[in-house]
């Protein structure tokens, strides 16, 4: 069963984004404290075939240890081979109702959504929880949309009721306590904690935020 506390910081990488190995990143942010992690395996250094296989093996156990929910963006199949707890899918993969119907029924669904329009339809659809954004421009998703603000994730957050929501997009550390008075449940980031030197600090620093 899902639980809103996982997106509280939602930990997205994979080893599509930088040369360097990305197993011993993800473990230092696990260890150090993120509530959720999605493989996103989508960048110049993408893996494929059974070296995502493998490498979505390793992250899988690397959770299970930390006791961390694991989730998969986009990929159905890959989700089922590697056991996940959920999935993530965006405007443009499968429909939900798709997904509910090959998933096992204990995996979660994750839906990306950036209007009011579409989070109402993934309220509808039975999404678990709601992607929203990209709040920020981001350089990190190559076709994100365009930024909705602050403003924009208020205007979807009072047209949903209770839904379980994370924001998402160019979000950093000072962002957090407004992004707590909007009362969304968490954040997801990829270079704020990716990409940093010291990543037990920047997934503290989240957390006490
Ligand atoms: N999805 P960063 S923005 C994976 O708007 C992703 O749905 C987005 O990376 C959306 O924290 C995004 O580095 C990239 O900006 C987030």
């Amino acid at each position: 069963m899902f639980r809103r506390e996982w997106l509280k910081l939602y930990f997205i990488f994979g080893q599509a984004y930088q040369e360097k190995a990305a197993l011993p990143i993800i473990e230092e942010a696990l260890r150090s404290g993120i509530t959720m992690f999605q493989l996103r395996e989508k960048g110049p250094y993408a893996l494929s075939g059974s070296k995502l296989i493998d490498f979505g093996k390793k992250v899988r156990g690397l959770c299970a240890a930390y006791g961390v929910p694991f989730v998969v963006n986009d990929d159905i199949e890959l989700a089922i081979k590697l056991k996940a707890d959920g999935v993530h899918i965006g405007q443009e993969d499968m429909h939900i109702g798709e997904a509910r119907e090959i998933l096992p029924p204990e995996m979660f669904i994750g839906v990306s959504a950036t209007n009011v329009t579409e989070a109402n339809r993934a309220l509808k659809d039975g999404a678990d929880y709601i992607g929203v954004g990209p709040i920020f421009q981001t350089s990190t998703k190559e076709d994100a949309k365009k930024p909705i603000g602050f403003t924009g994730l208020k205007d979807i957050k009072a047209s949903i009721g209770d839904m379980p929501v994370v924001a998402i997009g160019g979000l950093a550390i000072p962002d957090a306590p407004i992004l707590k008075e909007i009362e969304v449940d968490g954040v997801a980031v990829i270079s704020q904690i990716g990409y940093q030197d010291d990543i037990e600090r920047a997934v503290k620093a989240f957390l006490l935020a």
